[in-house]
Formats: structure tokens, sequence, C-alpha cells
């Protein structure tokens, strides 16, 4: 039967209405999307293993913007995962995870009242629950960047989970969901330096994180100490995005998109953003090219800062010099 590439309609519970790559065959349509190495994205049906079943139907309208409607979580997780491919190939230069053109494959409505959403290496996946009370699914875009960059993670530098590596790893995938979010340039889902902004995962409303001031979720550190690294990856994991915002935007006070960041920096020395496309560029380049599955806290700012020599004209370069201060103002120094 032809396989058709088609454009479909997403009504998201978190980004309002989107378009989404589907497929269609014969008269039926499917969550394949054929322009991203067919990323599908099934209906677990609060199973917890297998793939479910493929979202399909007998129209290219996926989702009525309600928890409510098993498709919509289907729509949110399709168009994270979209978004997501769509940075990685224009802004990192990567053709999907492993670079290969290969995608992964999302499923949702993971178990029941099930509160979090992960990365699968072994199934090469990503996986969402439902929230509890079935209301807020884990779905959104900041963390469907997030899960999938774990994926990249261990495509490239493979940061043990634990310990301060397990801080970068976690951070990378913070940093890189941040990242999508951003690039999605999306009006209802707009780009912010927080973490699980859209989830309610604690019930007032408030993010998962904060990545101007980490120390904001009542666990995660601000800058590094020597016991960092036993802290939940979670929680070490703060420093770093911490850094990432230093070196985007800068030490102070400061509006984005409506949301006020007030960022205080360790050593009490003001940090001058350089923008948070250099900032990305020179996370992925250390990711990419310098990380090992064991670089702790003081091997990133070595390879952070030879990534912004090779990008961005050696050592006395502005980018340079914002990559020392950042790590500077969060207690990682020469
Ligand atoms: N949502 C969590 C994360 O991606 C799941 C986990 O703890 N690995 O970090
Ligand atoms: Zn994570
Ligand atoms: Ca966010």
């Amino acid at each position: 039967q032809d396989q058709a590439i088609e454009t479909g309609v997403g009504n998201t519970e978190y980004s309002g209405q989107v378009t989404l790559g589907t497929t269609q065959s014969g008269s039926t349509y499917n969550l394949t999307d054929a322009g991203r190495g067919s990323h599908k994205t099934y209906n677990l049906n609060h199973g917890t293993s297998g793939t479910g079943t493929l979202f399909s139907g007998p129209d290219d309208v996926w989702g009525n913007g309600l928890a409510s409607n098993a498709e919509t979580a289907g729509a949110d997780a399709h168009y994270g995962a979209a978004e997501t491919w769509d940075f990685y190939k224009n802004i990192l230069g990567r053709n999907g995870i492993k670079n290969n053109g290969v995608a992964s494959y999302s499923r949702v409505h993971y178990g029941n009242s099930y509160v979090n959403a992960f990365w699968d290496d072994s199934c090469f996946c990503m996986t969402y629950g439902d929230g509890s009370g079935n209301a807020d699914p884990l779905t959104a875009l900041d963390v469907a960047g997030h899960e999938m960059s774990h994926g990249l993670t261990a495509a490239t530098a493979a940061l043990n989970y634990s310990g301060e590596s397990g801080g970068l790893n976690e951070a990378t995938s913070d940093i890189f969901g941040t990242s999508v979010e951003f690039y999605a340039n999306n009006s209802t889902d707009v780009g912010d330096y927080l973490i699980g902004e859209k989830i309610n995962i604690n019930g007032d409303g408030t993010p998962l994180r904060y990545m101007d001031k980490p120390s904001k979720d009542g666990g995660s550190k601000d800058s590094w100490y020597s016991g960092l690294g036993n802290l939940d990856v979670h929680y070490s994991s703060g420093p770093a995005n911490h850094f990432f915002y230093l070196l985007s935007e800068g030490s102070g006070t400061k509006v984005i998109n409506g949301v006020t960041y007030n960022s205080p920096t360790a050593d009490g020395l003001p940090v001058t953003g350089i923008g948070r496309d250099k900032a990305i560029q020179i996370w992925y380049r250390a990711l990419s090219t310098k990380f090992t599955s064991t670089t702790n806290y003081a091997g990133a700012r070595t390879g952070a800062l030879a990534a912004a020599s090779e990008l961005y004209g050696g050592t006395t370069s502005t980018e340079y010099k914002a990559v020392q201060d950042a790590f500077a103002a969060i207690a990682v120094g020469a």
C-alpha cells in the first residue's frame, strides 16, 4: 500500500495547535514522521512494556488540547520529538541522536498516574507518564527535549549517570531541553530558563528546576563544592545549569519573555553573557568532542574552554573569557 508523507494538525495540551509530520497509508493516518527519520509515537494505554499501538486514525487531526483525549499526549510528544530533531539538525548540524538519520520513538500513557518521563537507551526511546490524576502528562516541550537529549549524551560523551558526571549529564538535558523550547519559538509555550514549568509537577504551578538560580527548587546547588557528586544527579546538575544561564545571559536581573531572572555568582563578580546561540555551540562541541564518561566539573571547564577557543578564536576571545568567568561564578576555577 502506498505511504504518503502528510502534514497533520496537532491540538496539543502545552504548545497550542501545531503542525505534525504524519504518514497516510490507504485511508489511515499514522503518527509517523517520515521527514524526521520516521519517528513514531505510540500509545502504551497504561501498559509499561513494548510499544502498545502506533497512534493512527481516519483523519489527520490529533488530540483536542485536553488530557482527557488520549491523542493529545501523543500530539505533544510527537511535536516535542520533531522540534528536538529540527534543533539538532538546524542548530547542532546533527542528523538525529546518533547523527545517522535514525529516529528514536516515543511512548505515551505509560502506567497509571506515573509522574515522570524517561529516556531508555536499550529501546532508544522516550516514555511519558500521565502525571497524577491524569491531569498533567509529562509531555511538555522542554521535557521532551530533555529526555531526547539523554539519547544525545549517550551517543556522544556517554557521561556516567552518577557523581559529578551524572550532574553534567542531567544538566546537558536541561540545557538542550530549554534550547529546544527557545528554538521552537512557540507562542503558547515560549522559551524560558525554567524546566517543567508547564506540567505542574509540584501541584502549585512552580517549575521543576530554575537555571538562573538552581537552589530555588530547594535541592539543587548554585555552585560546585566538594560534596556535589554525592547529590542526586537532578541536584548536582544545578551548577552546570547555572553556568549555562550565566554564559548565555549574564549575571544579575534580566527579563526574558516575561519571566524575571536573578542570577547570582559565587565569586561576587559579574558575568557578561555571550548569548544563548554561542553558549549552545560551546556546550555541544564540549559534549561531543571533549567530554568523556568520567568528566567532572573541572573537566567540563577544561573542555568548554577548549571548545570556546576552537570556535571563537583562541584564549583572548570574549567568548573564552566569558566561559572562564561563568565557571568562576559557579566556583569552578583554574
Ligand atoms: N525524568 C528523569 C530524567 O530524565 C528520569 C530519570 O530520573 N532518569 O532525568
Ligand atoms: Zn534527565
Ligand atoms: Ca521551560
